[in-house]
């Protein structure tokens, strides 16, 4: 089977993970070196653990984003955007919260888990962006803690996020995804929407997943070597 290059397609939709970002420097979330390796997600990645100890999940973040906003965007994240301003139906789909593929110069990306580089209040209903590595001010002026604009474990995905996602997975005649596990719900299943729709399928990972069999192509190695040659 001949790898499926880009030109041929109209409608892609790249739905991305943290493999992608790795070679950035961003460690992913499992295997050796996650980021869950070190950190236990109940300590840090859920509501319950933001009530309990805001601080020291804060503590937690300062370190995220003192860590992300050092890295840059890889080719990988290049070709992607590349893609899409040649081809303009292309639509970014992503799990990751780096903000990468925006820097790179993609566009109207479809953040599922929300933005490392976005805080809310819940209390006022306000959300805003920040990129200030170390937070200055970890509470909003009402006196309640902001929130990371992240979707945690447990926590329902923006409904409006998810509307877009699938409206651009129901046209798609290629959805490649690249660089994700495929173990963390609803995510996982949402490529399955454009297989169903009978668009071409690509996975890139360097090994297999629990939902490999859902794509037809399924390319092993760096993401960023697999995106390039597609993209001949
Ligand atoms: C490379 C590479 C290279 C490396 N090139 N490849 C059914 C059973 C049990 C639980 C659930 C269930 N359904 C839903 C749930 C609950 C839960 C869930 O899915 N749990 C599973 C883990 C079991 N889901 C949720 O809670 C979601 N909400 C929800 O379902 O609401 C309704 C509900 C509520 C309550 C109960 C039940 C339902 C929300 C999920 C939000 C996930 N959020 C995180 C947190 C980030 C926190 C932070 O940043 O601080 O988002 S978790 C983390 O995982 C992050 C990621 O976006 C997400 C996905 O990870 P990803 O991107 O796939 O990364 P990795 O590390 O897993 O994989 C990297 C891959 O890259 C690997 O495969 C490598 O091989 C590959 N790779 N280098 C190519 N160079």
């Amino acid at each position: 089977m001949t790898t499926p290059l880009f030109r041929n397609f109209e409608r892609i939709v790249f739905f991305t993970g943290a493999g992608l970002s790795a070679e950035s420097g961003i460690p992913t979330f499992r295997g050796k070196g996650g980021v869950w390796s070190q950190y236990d997600y109940k300590e840090y990645a859920c509501q319950e653990a933001f009530e309990r100890d805001p601080e020291k999940v804060w503590d937690f973040l300062d370190v995220r984003r003192g860590a992300v906003g050092k890295c840059e965007p890889n080719a990988g994240h290049r070709v992607i955007a590349e893609v899409q301003k040649a081809k303009p139906a292309t639509a970014i789909v992503t799990q990751n919260v780096d903000g990468l593929h925006a820097r790179a110069g993609g566009r109207d990306v479809i953040e599922l888990h929300g933005s490392l580089w976005r805080v809310r209040c819940d209390r006022e209903r306000v959300v805003r962006k920040d990129a200030s590595v170390s937070m200055g001010s970890r509470k909003c002026s009402c006196g309640e803690y902001l929130r990371p604009d992240i979707v945690w474990f447990g926590d329902m995905l923006d409904e409006r996020v998810v509307r877009r996602a699938i409206k651009a997975l129901e046209s798609a005649d290629l959805i490649v995804s690249v660089g994700t596990s495929g173990v963390v719900y609803p995510a996982a299943d949402l490529p399955r929407i454009a297989v169903r729709g009978g668009a071409t399928s690509v996975e890139i990972n360097l090994e297999d997943t629990p939902v490999s069999e859902m794509f037809e192509y399924r390319l092993r190695g760096p993401a960023s070597e697999w995106l390039a040659k597609m993209n001949a």
